[in-house]
């Protein structure tokens, strides 16, 4: 067996970047030009302005329009319907890239690809995705995903939003909570029960009638991405925009497949930052006459940080390579998602404790990673219920209820 003496921190001053197992050569050049070109746009529209934007917490709504242009929105969706026909790891690796910028701006992407484009894409009438797809593609129009409500979250199965037939419309009542860019959505693809109590799904523009999205305040944590409710009063949702053919919770958690997909790479694009981040403090802080990375106790630290980031890549990658073949089941999904977001928090802080008191500082980026994971830990499914989500998978049996 041949072997490659260079060591890693030798090759990371070659290449600048941290890819132990060289997962860049089971990449394509599509996805390696795909990810560098992202790369590249957060470096030099987000990194500069993401701690400002964060501390204000304020979205920086600008980069909406930036995002259609790199491509970020519905990556492996068809070009024709406003996505960019590349394959599920292209969009995985951009997912990354926008995560290692920031959750906050990740999320932006995978609302408006995953939760919005993508539902439109697969359930709407031919119509309906001219009208609406194009137009979300180019970022003119901004979407929101409203499954969850007040009362639930984890089950949304219970929920009570509810349409009521009336002619050539149906009249839609209920609030949705939580909803990621609602308050400055154009359209939102929401979730509601018909008279026979089945899940349906429609786009609902936000100019309507009975319409409204109070933002959420006090968040501490994705505070770069603006949330809010939806609240309907009566509004009138024209039949033609209700998704004809899909009922059932298995509309929503079809989309929710998708967004999890990306979210479990999007978690180490946030890793790799605070790894490379935590790396370089080490090898700069001098403590003790030394470098603190000269310390076992912190080289125990950035040892493990890149052990867990490449089993992670290694997943993420698998689960790509599955997805593109049609055959990424939703619980293998759950079980990248669920692993990926916790070894990111994790790195995240112990990032954040190499850097000492600097570390709570936002000089560097381990705190609001930090922040902003606790939120990728909960939404699109909670840590706990992707647990047993995997927990049914294995057992064939049910522990949710
Ligand atoms: P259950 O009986 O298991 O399933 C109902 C039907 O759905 C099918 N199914 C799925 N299909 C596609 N993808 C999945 N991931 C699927 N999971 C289940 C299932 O086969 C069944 O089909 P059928 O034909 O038999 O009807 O449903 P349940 O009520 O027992 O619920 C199971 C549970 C708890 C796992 C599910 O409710 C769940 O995943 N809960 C978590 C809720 C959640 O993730 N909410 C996310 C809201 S959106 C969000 O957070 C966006 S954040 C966006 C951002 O800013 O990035
Ligand atoms: P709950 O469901 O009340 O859970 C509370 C705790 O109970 C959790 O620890 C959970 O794991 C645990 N728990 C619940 N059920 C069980 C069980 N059966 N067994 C064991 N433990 C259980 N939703 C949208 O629809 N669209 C969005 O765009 C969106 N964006 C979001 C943005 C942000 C910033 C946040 C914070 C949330 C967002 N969400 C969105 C909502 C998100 O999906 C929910 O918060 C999440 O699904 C959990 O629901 P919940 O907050 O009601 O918690």
């Amino acid at each position: 067996m041949a072997v490659d003496t260079m060591t890693n921190s030798a090759k990371v001053d070659k290449y600048n970047h941290h890819d132990y197992y060289v997962i860049d050569e089971l990449l394509s050049e599509d996805h390696l030009l795909a990810r560098d070109a992202v790369r590249s746009w957060v470096k030099q529209e987000v990194t500069p302005i993401i701690e400002a934007y964060s501390e204000k917490a304020e979205c920086p709504k600008h980069l909406f329009k930036g995002l259609a242009e790199i491509g970020a929105y519905g990556p492996s969706l068809p070009e024709e319907y406003g996505g960019g026909g590349m394959d599920e790891i292209a969009y995985g690796v951009i997912m990354q890239e926008l995560e290692r910028g920031d959750s906050g701006i990740r999320s932006m992407a995978s609302v408006q690809g995953s939760l919005v484009m993508y539902p439109i894409y697969r359930f709407a009438s031919e119509d309906q995705k001219r009208k609406y797809l194009p137009k979300l593609g180019s970022g003119e129009y901004i979407g929101c995903f409203g499954l969850t409500e007040p009362d639930h979250g984890s089950n949304p199965a219970g929920m009570v939003t509810n349409i009521k037939d009336d002619g050539d419309a149906y009249i839609l009542n209920g609030a949705k909570m939580w909803i990621t860019n609602s308050p400055v959505a154009d359209l939102a693809v929401v979730w509601a029960k018909d008279e026979e109590g089945a899940i349906r799904g429609m786009v609902v523009e936000s100019s309507w009638e009975g319409f409204s999205a109070p933002e959420i305040h006090g968040k501490l944590s994705l505070r770069a991405s603006i949330t809010g409710e939806l609240v309907f009063d009566n509004v009138r949702v024209p039949k033609e925009n209700v998704f004809p053919e899909i009922k059932g919770l298995k509309g929503p958690l079809s989309c929710l497949s998708k967004a999890r997909y990306g979210i479990a790479w999007g978690a180490i694009g946030a890793a790799l930052d605070c790894y490379d981040s935590a790396l370089r403090y080490s090898q700069e802080r001098i403590q003790f006459d030394k470098p603190i990375g000269q310390f076992q106790l912190t080289q125990k630290k950035l040892a493990e940080m890149i052990t867990e980031i490449t089993k992670a890549q290694l997943l993420a990658w698998r689960l790509g390579s599955l997805a593109n073949e049609g055959k990424a089941s939703p619980a293998q999904i759950s079980m990248a998602k669920r692993n990926n977001v916790a070894m990111a928090l994790d790195i995240a802080r112990e990032a954040r404790q190499i850097h000492g008191g600097m570390g709570i500082t936002n000089e560097y980026p381990c705190m609001r990673h930090m922040m902003n994971l606790e939120t990728v830990l909960t939404y699109e499914g909670t840590h706990d219920i992707h647990l047993l989500i995997t927990g049914y998978d294995v057992t064939g049996l049910n522990a949710f209820y």
